[in-house]
């Protein structure tokens, strides 16, 4: 992808922000049962409140602490606690695949060592804002209704598509990341002396999949989308979320309808497979180089709107906070940021006088990864590494560095990548206080002897 181009979505996305800034302070926003005011005490509230929110449900006893959350949930969507049999992820959760905090759970990036492009389903990455819900596709329905289809209010078209009718669409497999904004929050901390709220990610909140499935572009054409449209709001089928005492409703974030048109998909395959219940069987979206909250799991219905529209996860999270942000905080997050890990342990052991096969990947969403250098020595010198598979737009890039350290002792081993931007990854991430875009190079600490 041209340089050019990137700038341009990137001013495309920021411009549209600010039109819809505009008419939300003009009234003429949709909150989805937020009031105006409710909306912009909660932004005022937002450092504050949000942080508590977040940190209560993910304390100590993570898992206990997600599931009474739950439990205390308006039960407005089909699926409830009584569908899960065991906890909030359903599949198997080994130890040399995962790291657990309560409702979610990190790849560790060894167990990627050896494995092929994709991530294979089993070690996949989790993040539930609840629990995974257990959905019958045979009853199953995708509803799209709203002031952006065919037909005027009051009598705004709904449309419903079932499975099969999915099934039946034309379908397109593509190969994407899905990346959490956070991922690689814990990093603010412990490079940075900077204090977040969040789930402590190391760099494991990514993974890339195939995904097939039918364009959102297709279904939105055949649900009669009109050229008013402006957002899409899709909505999880998951337990509401509870943040600091207070339900916040189904997981839903909007989505402008540019992006919806371009290049979204609706997967119900993952990897030539089903999607497992817990990266949201039936259908989810997908939503290539964009942050995974964006790619709503489980979707039951899709609003499409004349109006922009809004929701606590593109108001009062995912954006960015803090002392060099705006009260209300930066625009909604859109791309990824490029990171590097590599395929070791945290505090890997490694043999002295022999050459070791460091190996690793890098991606971004601002476009395919160019270059790739590593520092052996905290940064003071590097050097490039091989690539051993070249990633494209959305995916990743695999790369390999022989290494034969001659004394024994304590290393660095620095990974930093080279995107469709042109910059290097920096050695610093700018600050905000959700602990969002960790894009700077991570310094992965390994022992030599
Ligand atoms: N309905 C629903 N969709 C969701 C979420 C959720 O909790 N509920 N989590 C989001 C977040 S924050 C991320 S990072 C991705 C994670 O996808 P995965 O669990 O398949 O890896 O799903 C997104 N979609
Ligand atoms: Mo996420």
């Amino acid at each position: 992808m041209p340089k050019g181009e990137f700038d341009q979505h990137g001013a495309g996305e920021a411009s549209y922000d600010a039109h819809r800034a505009e008419q939300w302070l003009a009234g003429e926003a949709a909150g989805r049962g937020l009031s105006r005011r409710v909306m912009l005490g909660m932004t005022a509230k937002m450092g504050l409140a949000a942080t508590a929110g977040l940190t209560a449900g993910r304390s100590a006893a993570g898992l206990a602490a997600g599931r009474s959350a739950a439990g205390q949930a308006t039960p407005t969507n089909a699926a409830s606690l009584s569908d899960l049999s065991t906890g909030p992820i359903l599949k198997p959760l080994p130890p040399e695949f995962f790291t657990v905090f309560g409702t979610n759970a990190e790849t560790r990036w060894e167990a990627m060592r050896g494995q092929g492009y994709h991530t294979p389903t089993d070690r996949f990455f989790v993040r539930n804002h609840t629990s995974t819900p257990i959905i019958d596709a045979d009853t199953w329905r995708l509803r799209l209704f709203g002031s952006g289809l065919r037909g005027a209010p009051p009598r705004e078209r709904a449309v419903e598509f079932t499975y099969q009718d999915l099934l039946e669409l034309p379908a397109v497999t593509q190969s994407a990341f899905i990346e959490c904004a956070g991922n690689g929050r814990s990093f603010f901390t412990s490079q940075q002396g900077q204090s977040v709220s969040g789930t402590a990610w190391k760099l494991g909140a990514v993974g890339v999949a195939t995904w097939r499935g039918v364009r959102l572009s297709t279904v939105l054409a055949r649900a009669g989308l009109t050229r008013r449209a402006v957002d899409v709001l899709p909505r999880g089928l998951d337990p509401d979320f509870v943040s600091g005492g207070v339900n916040l409703g189904a997981v839903r974030r909007p989505l402008p309808v540019e992006k919806a048109m371009d290049d979204v998909l609706l997967a119900y395959e993952m990897n030539g497979k089903p999607l497992l219940p817990d990266h949201g069987f039936p259908v989810r979206l997908v939503v290539p180089s964009w942050i995974g909250i964006s790619s709503i799991k489980w979707v039951g219905d899709i609003e499409v709107s004349a109006q922009p529209l809004f929701s606590p996860w593109n108001t009062q999270f995912y954006r960015l906070f803090g002392p060099d942000h705006p009260a209300e905080g930066s625009a909604p997050l859109s791309r990824q940021v490029a990171k590097s890990a590599f395929e070791l342990p945290w505090n890997a052991q490694l043999p002295v006088g022999r050459t070791s096969y460091l190996t690793g990947r890098s991606w971004s969403g601002h476009g395919r990864v160019r270059t790739v250098s590593i520092s052996v020595d905290s940064g003071a010198t590097w050097r490039p590494a091989q690539p051993r598979r070249q990633g494209h737009d959305d995916g990743w890039t695999l790369w390999e560095f022989p290494w034969r350290p001659r004394v024994a002792g304590s290393y660095e081993l620095l990974a930093r990548a080279t995107d469709g931007t042109g910059r290097p990854q920096p050695t610093q991430a700018p600050y905000n206080t959700l602990g969002y875009l960790f894009g700077a190079v991570v310094r992965h600490p390994v022992t030599v002897a």
